[in-house]
């Protein structure tokens, strides 16, 4: 469907309009734009079957502008839009970007400042001309440099764990209107990417139940929203204030389990399945899969994903598997492997606490995680090196094990099945030697090893410095392997397949760090590892006890590496665990 291109074309046409003080065009266009976009059918086949008329019949779309969709159809591009652009040739779209940017300032600082690009923009606002431009101020300079990082760090993309409770909420808000029956969010945030670029929500209405307004009335009034792109009765579109944009789709209960699956993506798996329909002689979209019979389109499958796979001969394939990269294959075979479950783990392995820079105490992230149904957790406290957190040396390192011991004893006499195990984050110094004496690392449980500096070593040196730690005998898990912080720090650069290869001939386990902006192992390197059978774990690396509830993410992330329980060191009961992580 070519309906939001075409919608954003418009949008464009209509901002560069009010940036030349046009008096009503500019509303034609977004008015036209906003109809598109909420088009229930695609734009392209109204044209290829009715013609330009049929384009014109289009609410809010005259002659004009009909024409300039049906050359954008034909040509992929508008000669009216690229004049405009030449004639002030100012990034609008890139601008508009920015919080609290609409055309009229755009023109503003195009006028006073010649500012044409973001990076126009940044010089400016760093240069502080933005605050003397009328209409702009100190507040309003501070707010667009912000916008600026922002855009900078994320490429505008957000880390789903945390906008994940702001999602739950409005998806909750949205589930309580009249009519909506289920409320379920898709694309990438459904697939369980570490990041999501924009947020897609579908709901739930009975068939035949046409009365979206007030579900629709209230979406784009919700008290977060800051722009509406659109508002029809089956799809609305808005920017949020923290300038995340939202799509809500309403689907008929007969239709919703192909929009389910259209909308979840990704876009490469959606195109595999459609061939595979067209393969069986049937068609599928976003409104269900259907069988040519004569004249008439017969549905067969739609209501639930599980009926439209089953009707293309295929089980049913977890959301966070959809990237086409083998899914479809391995399903066709009977190969899909049985991933680990959300319920599956038995533990966390990293943990901090106040003995260094956590903020609670050993026995309230024990609490904690006894609430959480675990049976053990591994106490990972700093070690000396790291300074600013107060790193443990050998002596304290050797009292926190005797107060570890204290507290396991009270719990047992409280009759808790459970127990706290002694472990250490250690630091890997630069040259991959250790942060503290093999004496004293193997008096511990566990040991996790951790790379905290020396983040630009050339990758040849990286690389031998972490083989060179994963070596020593006394090391059970590199953590967060990688050392990346999404939006903040790129991954040190490392042969991932070497290390991932002395992973699996030292028996040294690797993490999958489950806090959002780490999010490290990535699915690509968990699936070699699975592949060629190196151990894993999924923790939370918490500094405090909300924390560890992050582990939902690792447990995510694992699965979009295709990770199977019998992958996972902590899905094992305390027993194996530690007979079989131990290099012994
Ligand atoms: P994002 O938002 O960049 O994190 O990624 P997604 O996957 O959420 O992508 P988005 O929001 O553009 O679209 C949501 C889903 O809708 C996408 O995963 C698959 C489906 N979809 C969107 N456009 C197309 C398309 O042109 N063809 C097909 N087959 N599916 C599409
Ligand atoms: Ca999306
Ligand atoms: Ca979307
Ligand atoms: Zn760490």
């Amino acid at each position: 469907m070519k309906n939001q291109e075409i919608a954003k074309i418009l949008f464009e046409i209509s901002e560069y309009l009010t940036m030349k003080d046009e008096p009503f065009r500019p509303r034609a266009y977004s008015r036209a734009a906003e109809s598109v976009d909420a088009l229930d059918q695609d734009i392209e086949k109204i044209y290829k079957t009715g013609g330009l008329a049929a384009v014109e019949d289009v609410p809010g779309v005259g002659v004009s502008i009909a024409e300039k969709i049906e050359e954008y159809l034909k040509t992929g591009k508008v000669a009216y839009l690229e004049e405009l652009k030449k004639k002030t040739p100012v990034d609008v779209s890139g601008l508009s970007a920015i919080e609290g940017l609409g055309p009229k300032k755009i023109q503003k600082l195009y006028k006073e400042l010649k500012i044409r690009t973001t990076d126009d923009l940044l010089k400016a606002v760093i240069a502080h001309k933005v605050r003397d431009v009328e209409g702009f101020g100190e507040k309003t300079e501070e707010n667009i440099f912000k916008g600026l990082q922002f855009l900078k760090e994320s490429g505008g993309r957000y880390i789903l764990g945390f906008v994940e409770s702001q999602i739950e909420e409005i998806r909750k808000r949205i589930s309580a209107l009249k009519g909506i029956k289920k409320v379920e969010i898709a694309g990438s945030a459904r697939r369980r990417k570490e990041t999501i670029g924009d947020l897609d929500i579908l709901a739930l209405v009975e068939d035949g139940d046409d009365d979206t307004a007030a579900a629709m009335d209230y979406f784009v009034s919700m008290p977060e929203v800051t722009r509406i792109y659109s508002r029809g009765t089956t799809r609305s579109s808005v920017r949020l204030k923290d300038g995340m944009d939202v799509d809500l789709r309403i689907l008929n209960r007969s239709s919703y389990g192909a929009g389910l699956l259209y909308f979840t993506g990704n876009k490469d798996h959606n195109i595999e399945l459609r061939k595979i329909a067209i393969r069986k002689g049937l068609k599928l979209n976003e409104y269900g899969l259907f069988r040519r019979d004569k004249e008439r389109e017969i549905k067969i499958a739609g209501a639930t994903e599980e009926e439209v796979y089953q009707a293309l001969g295929l089980p049913y394939i977890v959301p966070e598997i959809r990237e086409n990269s083998g899914e479809i294959e391995a399903a066709i075979q009977g190969n899909l492997p049985k991933i680990i479950g959300y319920h599956d783990l038995l533990g966390d392995l990293q943990i901090q606490t106040n003995w260094t820079d956590g903020e609670n105490s050993i026995e309230e992230m024990a609490e904690e995680a006894i609430s959480m149904g675990y049976k053990y957790i591994l106490i990972t406290d700093h070690s000396k090196r790291l300074t600013v957190a107060s790193g443990l040396d050998e002596k304290r390192l050797a009292e926190q094990g005797k107060e570890i011991d204290r507290i396991n004893r009270r719990l047992r006499d409280k009759g808790y099945d459970f127990i706290i195990l002694k472990g250490v984050e250690c630091d890997i110094l630069k040259d991959g030697s250790l942060d503290l004496a093999d004496e004293a690392l193997a008096e511990l449980d566990i040991v996790g090893a951790s790379v905290h500096s020396y983040f630009n070593l050339p990758a040849a040196d990286q690389t031998e410095r972490i083989i060179r730690a994963i070596t020593n005998r006394n090391v059970d898990i590199l953590f967060h392997p990688t050392a990346r912080v999404i939006n903040q720090r790129k991954g040190i650069e490392v042969d991932m397949d070497a290390i991932i290869k002395a992973a699996l001939q030292t028996g040294t386990t690797l993490e999958i760090d489950a806090y959002p902006d780490r999010s490290d192992l990535s699915d690509e390197h968990i699936r070699k590892c699975v592949d060629i059978g190196v151990k894993l774990s999924i923790d939370s690396d918490a500094h405090l006890k909300r924390h560890m509830r992050y582990i939902h993410l690792g447990i995510s992330q694992a699965r979009r590496g295709w990770a199977k329980r019998s992958d996972i060191v902590n899905a094992w009961p305390v027993e194996r665990l530690l007979r079989s992580i131990k290099k012994d």
